[in-house]
Formats: C-alpha cells, structure tokens, sequence
C-alpha cells in the first residue's frame, strides 16, 4: 500500500489522508483508489486499514473529463474490479481537477468530441516520443513512446463505439451503491452518468450541469432520457435536452437531478460519509433495494437481475437443497416440511 502523504494531487475536493491508490492498472484517464481509516476515532478501524469504499475519477481535467473510448474502457474496469470485490459496498464516481489550463471544475463532459464516431480510434497526435503522455492529451491505448510513428494506427473492431452504454448498465447492475459527486460541469454523457448513478451531490460553486447531446448530434435515448424524465418529470427532461441550458447544483437539487447540493469543500466528505453510512446497512438488503428500485424501468432484464439474486437466496433454504439433493440421490423429493403458504 502507498502512503497516504506520498499520493499526488488529484483534486482539490480530494483528501489524500482518506485514499490509497489502487495499483497494477496503469490507468491513464482515470485515478482508482481504496478508501482508508484516518484512525479509530473517525472511521472505527485502525489507522491505515482499508475501508469498504472506492473513488473512481475521470482524470482529463484540461478537456473537462471528456471520455475517449480509452477512457471507456478503463471506466469499465474499474468498476469491475470494485463490482468483484466482496469488501467492497459503495462506490464514488466523480471528477478530478480543477484544470490547471483555466481553473475549471468538471465531473464529466460526455464523448470527446475529437475521436468521436468511426475515427474513434483515429487521432492527430503531436509529434515526438511522449508527447501523449500527459493528463488530457490525445492518445489511445496503442499508445507508444514513438508517439510520431502511431498517426494511422486503427482497430476497426473498436471504433465507433458507444460502450459508454455498458458502463451505464454496469453501475445499473452492480449490487452496490453508487454515488456521483459532482465537482463541475456534468455534460452531454456525463450529465447522463449522473443520471445512472444511485446517489448524486454536487457542489454548490461549481457543478453545472447541461446536457449537450442534441448540440453535437448525440442523443443518449435510453437511461440519459427516459430514466431523466423519472427523476424529474417528462416537460423538464424535456426541457433538459431540447434547451440545453445550464442548471446550477441549487437547481438540480430542486428539481431531482442530485440528492444534494453542497459547498465544495464539503463534496467528497459528504460523499464519503453516504458511503459509510449505506455500508452500515445490510448488504443483502441494499441490494434487493437497488435491483427493486430498478426492477420496473429495467423490464426484463430488470427482472432478471432482481430474480437472480432471489435464486441466489433461494438457493440458500434447505427447502432448494432438499431439490438438488433429491436428483443426486436418485430419489423423488420430500417437499413436506415446506408449507404452500406462509
Ligand atoms: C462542458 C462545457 C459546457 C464546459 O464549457 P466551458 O467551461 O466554457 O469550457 P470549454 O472552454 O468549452 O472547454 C474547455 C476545453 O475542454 C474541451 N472540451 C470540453 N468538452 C469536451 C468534449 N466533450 N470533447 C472534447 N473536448 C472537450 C474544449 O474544447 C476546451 O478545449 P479547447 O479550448 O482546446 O477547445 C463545454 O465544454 C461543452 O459543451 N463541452 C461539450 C459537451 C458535449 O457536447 N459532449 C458530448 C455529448 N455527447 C455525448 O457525450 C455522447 C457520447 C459520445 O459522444 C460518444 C462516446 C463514446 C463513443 C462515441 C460517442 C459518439 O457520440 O459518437
């Protein structure tokens, strides 16, 4: 484990006493940390150990935390690895920054707008070794240090995607709580993250919110739209989209779009204490909570969540096992300790 003091500047709503990074992903568009104890007296566990909460953050402050399909899939294996970890019971999605270009905070800005559509994969990068290396610079994952040399270098299999898609079904499906906190602007598919998240607070100075999609000629015409109009009725999510307006974190507390709106300084401690405060909660309760609330605007593959978990469960009674038993033991099973109605 790294120290905590040895962790780099993220963020300025980041407290790097309360992280540490998690290795071995050599992430370049996101930062992942584990949450740790500070000490006995303000997490309950020892200093230094690890706590059952993770902060995943775009990391390409310069160009608001636009995600490039790299971005994608490092976002997908990222939360994958939290989805699998057993210790784990909440998740806060957010945005570093602010950007030391010009001072400006962002969650996340949707698509980059440079290698969108069938060029996805296809970028003018600047010449000579490394020069894609640093935060918010164009480069893919053929990345090479003969930056020069990569000009053409195209995986048709991987271009044009729009796998941001099962990164949104991922957060819906994980059996843990996900919480956005939103520094900065949340635009066009990060206005649609947010959406997806189970939680959302924002900062009062600087989260602004705008979903750009119809600007750009992208339209998120599932969980961006439909699932919006839910949370804030169908003329606002109306209004969201075909206006396109900047909405302020006030405003976004008022009408459903976040849970909370909170002084900056304020953003990832609230966060923060939403994570301890749902992993104090049964996690098979938290779960059947998350797949229910889901279940309806989720149809069948809502169902099919919520329902595999309840086999899952199933599975567990001695009235399932006296099934499989039965089979393995070549003989009819003995339902008659289990009552038809309770
Ligand atoms: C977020 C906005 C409102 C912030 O405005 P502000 O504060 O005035 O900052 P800017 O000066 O505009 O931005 C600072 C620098 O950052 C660059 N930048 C910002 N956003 C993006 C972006 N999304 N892509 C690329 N660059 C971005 C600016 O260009 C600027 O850099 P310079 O000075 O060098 O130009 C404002 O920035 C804004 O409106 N941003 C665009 C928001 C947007 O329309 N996003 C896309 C919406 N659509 C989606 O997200 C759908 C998903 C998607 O596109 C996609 C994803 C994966 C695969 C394919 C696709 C696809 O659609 O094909």
């Amino acid at each position: 484990h790294r120290s905590a003091s040895a962790l780099p500047f993220v963020s300025d709503a980041f407290d790097p006493a309360r992280w540490r990074e998690v290795g071995g992903f050599g992430f370049t568009d996101l930062t992942y940390h584990r949450g740790v104890s500070r000490g006995e007296e303000l997490d309950g566990a020892p200093a230094g150990e690890d706590l059952p909460w993770v902060r995943i953050a775009f990391d390409r402050p310069d160009i608001r935390n636009a995600f490039r399909p790299l971005t994608v899939d490092e976002l997908f294996r990222a939360l994958d690895h939290a989805r699998l970890s057993g210790d784990v019971g909440a998740v806060i999605l957010t945005g570093n920054g602010p950007s030391a270009r010009d001072g400006g905070h962002s969650f996340c800005s949707g698509g980059d707008q440079r290698v969108r559509g069938s060029d996805g994969y296809r970028y003018e990068v600047a010449s000579g070794a490394g020069a894609a290396a640093g935060r918010g610079a164009i480069a893919d994952d053929s990345d090479t240090a003969d930056t020069a040399t990569r000009r053409e270098r195209i995986d048709p299999a991987r271009a044009g995607r729009l796998h941001i898609l099962e990164v949104q079904r991922l957060i819906r499906t994980m059996p843990k709580v996900v919480i956005a906190a939103v520094p900065g602007w949340a635009a066009g598919g990060g206005h649609s993250l947010n959406v997806v998240c189970d939680l959302s607070v924002a900062s009062l100075e600087h989260a602004r919110f705008k979903q750009t999609d119809a600007n750009v000629g992208s339209f998120d015409a599932g969980y961006g739209s439909a699932l919006l109009a839910r949370q804030v009725g169908d003329k606002r999510a109306r209004e969201i989209f075909f206006l396109a307006e900047t909405y302020d974190a006030a405003t976004a507390e008022r009408w459903g779009v976040v849970n909370r709106a909170v002084p900056h300084a304020e953003l990832e401690n609230t966060a923060i204490e939403w994570a301890r405060t749902v992993v104090g909660k049964s996690p098979q309760a938290i779960r059947m909570l998350k797949f229910a609330f889901n279940l309806a605007d989720d149809g069948l593959a809502g169902q099919q969540v919520f329902a595999g978990e309840a086999t899952r469960l199933a599975y567990m009674t001695p009235e399932a096992q006296e099934g499989r038993d039965a089979f393995l033991e070549h003989r009819s099973p003995d339902w008659s300790g289990y009552p038809y109605y309770f």
